[in-house]
């Protein structure tokens, strides 16, 4: 099996550290400068641990420029969703149409993107609450060991492909991944955006950890994004409860405590952040429905006069 990585930010690093051992030569990194895909060649990935433990992985890694035709049997998409629709062509190039795809983005956004590779039919999301601190171009430290669901894109109740699960179970058994293939992905997916929409502006906008929103100063602000997320999330069909996204949202916080969400980390690199794609997504859906949402509307305004003072 041939596995690809396209994307060598925080993500893309750290399952590439993972998959490293499992696949050897048969795992590539496509990075989106040369001069990255040198430094991975030359000195592999620096993996650190949570204990501060440190391991060197050599890993193969090509500029996504370079994308070689047609080869890519598993492809893991994990360029942010500001990057998807630029990479689709290499997306395309790189895979043929038994190739299995998997989207590993923050927020709502995908849809319309995967709907354009129309001869790809074996494409999934991913949700993950795993954390990472990418702390250089070859360097990353493991901050949280979370949970990974995979799930078909349209949802649909066809069996995977065996290659994905052949690809899931040589992830959970030979690197102990908690990793699962999912049916319900949807449902995943707006658990994991209920998250985003209250950690990641809130971090962002505050400059804190993950763990520092757990503090009495956040809960109004949290509890009023979180209502307006279960308003639209309900009228889009997907049953979540506001107690349910409160606890989920509580034990992201826990497990990730010493987390710099990625739009803080975006936030102080002078990137765009994905806020767009996260509160800006209930927003859109909310117009959709009728249903108002000022704070969350009020938080993407913020988060980009933050980017305009970062840049
Ligand atoms: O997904 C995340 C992010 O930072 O984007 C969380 C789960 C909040 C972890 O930091």
């Amino acid at each position: 099996m041939r596995v690809a990585i396209l994307g060598s930010g925080s993500l893309g690093l750290l399952w590439g550290a993972r998959m490293q051992p499992l696949f050897g030569e048969n795992l590539l990194l496509l990075t989106r400068t040369k001069d990255q895909a040198e430094l991975l060649n030359r000195e592999g990935i620096r993996f650190i641990g949570q204990g501060g433990e440190t391991e060197q992985r050599a890993c193969h890694a090509v500029c996504s420029d370079e994308m070689p035709e047609g080869k890519i049997d598993l492809l893991l998409v994990m360029v942010k969703q500001t990057h998807l629709s630029a990479v689709l062509p290499v997306i395309q190039k790189g895979t043929h149409p038994e190739s299995q795809i998997i989207f590993w983005q923050n927020g709502l956004g995908h849809q319309e993107n995967i709907a354009r590779l129309t001869d790809r039919p074996w494409t999934y999301l991913s949700v993950t609450t795993e954390g990472a601190l990418r702390e250089g171009d070859n360097v990353i430290r493991g901050t949280g060991r979370g949970e990974t669901s995979i799930g078909l894109y349209p949802p649909s109740e066809e069996k995977p492909h065996p290659l994905l699960l052949r690809w899931i179970n040589i992830l959970k058994e030979q690197a102990g991944c908690n990793i699962l293939y999912d049916r319900q992905i949807l449902h995943k997916i707006w658990g994991k955006l209920a998250v985003n929409c209250v950690i990641n502006p809130l971090t962002a906008l505050y400059g804190v950890k993950n763990g520092a929103l757990l503090s009495p100063e956040y809960q109004a602000e949290w509890k009023e994004i979180l209502h307006e997320v279960v308003l639209v999330a309900n009228r889009e069909g997907i049953p979540l409860s506001y107690a349910d996204l409160d606890e989920k949202v509580k034990s992201v916080c826990k497990q990730t405590a010493g987390n710099f969400s990625s739009m803080l980390q975006d936030v102080m690199r002078g990137n765009k952040t994905e806020v767009d794609f996260i509160n800006g997504a209930i927003v859109r859906l909310g117009r959709k429905h009728r249903i108002d949402t000022p704070v969350n509307l009020r938080l993407v305004n913020l988060i980009h006069e933050k980017e305009e003072q970062m840049l």
